[in-house]
């Protein structure tokens, strides 16, 4: 062990710096298998007095740091790069009671999103961001990244939770602003700044998030449309006509086989259709009829499931929320996250086959993802040594549609090569300066975000 191993350890402790490749290894891949990269060390401290001082002693030691939470996710931001301190928060696990007066809480940055869930329900409050990774995904990552999920139709990505942070500074500085206060104009924001700044500026150590009343009454219509022009119809419709709209999703024929054939699931319908959509409404009270309503008056209906009791309503949600483990079952995808304008969005799909096939002909592309945003998850099985290629083709078409090269799940060390094709050369200008501002000698999460 050499002396920043040493001073690391008289910090946290014998039994969380981890040394040894073996006991290294869990954090030093994604579950996806798709990225991976040798951490120095791995260093797991117990709250924000420890995570500030490991990060002094890894400033003064000028050694690189990376920065992972549930490590759940999917751009490569939290796995190194290649001799980084991994700096690992999923012990930071405090919650604090619930507030609800302000109907906010305050969670240490490793609190998992199903723990939180399940701390807020009994209060009649829930958290207003929800994904498939619930029960892995820590709010810590979930901020960091802002991400997105199948509730952004109705509260927004994470940043639009969030009323302050804690958070460790490059040098070791804890700023703190956790008084949750929902009106706070007294300069810039910085509780916003480190939203979705995937941990290059500080290491957030605590959130204080807003919560949402916690909605019982869940009615959940799986449907098949005539394409993607007509999801978009009926999303319209569903906007203007269900004002319990909880969710919209899409995905396409492809992504149906392979998560019926992954979960034994039955054909939800006689036929195949040329795309679904899972439209979800919640509430107080049962929204069935107005869900009816809403599916018989759009045109580009052409058949449909529903359900309102609990079991029902998980098993049309499988048809959706299996699309990534079934992905993962069949191979290591590309996997590209992108949005565009909605009325793009066709165009974007309809393109997609030809764009993927010129660079990789043998290539399955399985698309899906969140409608009301324009937001697809473009995952491509069997792209052998093409990724690269696939991945700068989609996301060129994307970029001249006017889209944005990731929507809901950051730029990390995957997509860093193709920023310019999403920000202007003053943007990404901009951000470099507030880098080099928060941390010169560039110690935090190095690679990720900017090159
Ligand atoms: C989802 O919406 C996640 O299910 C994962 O953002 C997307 O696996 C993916 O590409
Ligand atoms: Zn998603």
């Amino acid at each position: 062990m050499n002396e920043l191993e040493k001073h690391l350890t008289e910090i946290v402790g014998d039994a969380h710096v981890l040394v040894d490749a073996d006991l290294r290894a869990q954090y030093e891949t994604d579950w996806t298998r798709r990225f991976t990269g040798e951490a120095r060390c791995v260093v797991r401290p117990a709250d924000t007095a420890q995570v500030a001082a490991v990060v002094r002693a890894c400033a003064e030691a000028g050694a690189p740091i990376v920065v992972q939470g549930g490590n759940t996710g999917l751009v490569g931001g939290g796995v190194p790069g290649g001799g980084e301190v991994l700096l690992s928060l999923s012990r930071l696990t405090a919650i604090e009671d619930v507030d609800p007066l302000e109907a906010q809480v305050t969670a240490g940055a490793g609190v998992t999103l199903e723990k939180l869930q399940q701390h807020a329900r009994p209060h009649g409050l829930d958290v207003g961001v929800d994904l498939a990774a619930r029960s892995a995904a820590t709010v810590g990552g979930l901020v960091a990244t802002n991400a997105g999920g199948i509730r952004v139709v109705r509260y927004g990505s994470m940043r639009e939770q969030l009323t302050g942070v804690e958070a460790v500074l490059a040098d070791g500085t804890v700023v703190s602003r956790l008084s949750g206060l929902t009106k706070d104009n007294t300069g810039y924001d910085l509780t916003q700044l480190l939203a979705g700044s995937e941990g290059t500026l500080a290491v957030i150590t605590r959130v204080r998030l807003r919560l949402v009343p916690l909605l019982p009454a869940r009615t959940v219509a799986l449907v098949a449309v005539d394409g993607v022009e007509g999801a978009l119809a009926l999303l319209t419709a569903a906007r203007a006509g269900l004002p319990g709209l909880s969710a919209a999703e899409l995905f396409l024929p492809a992504g149906l086989e392979l998560v019926r054939a992954y979960g034994r699931l039955p054909d939800p319908f006689d036929a195949p259709h040329p795309a679904y959509l899972v439209l979800e409404s919640a509430g107080r009270a049962d929204a069935t009829d107005e869900v009816l309503e809403v599916l018989g008056e759009c045109e580009a209906v052409l058949d449909a499931t529903v359900a309102s009791d609990v079991t029902g309503v998980a098993r049309l949600w499988a048809y959706r929320e299996t699309h990534t483990e079934a992905i993962s079952a069949a191979g290591v995808p590309v996997k590209l996250d992108v949005s565009v304008p909605l009325r793009e969005l066709p165009a974007l799909v309809a393109a997609l086959p030809d764009t993927v096939a010129a660079v990789a002909p043998a290539a399955r592309p399985i698309v899906f993802g969140h409608l009301g945003e324009g937001n697809l998850h473009v995952n491509v099985l069997d792209a052998g040594d093409a990724a690269e290629q696939v991945t700068d083709a989609v996301l060129r078409l994307v970029a001249s549609l006017r889209g944005s090269i990731s929507s809901e799940h950051g730029v990390g060390r995957a997509k860093a090569e193709w920023l310019g094709l999403s920000r202007s050369a003053a943007e990404i200008d901009v951000m470099r300066r507030v880098k080099a501002a928060l941390d010169p000698a560039g110690l935090l999460n190095p690679g990720v975000l900017l090159r």
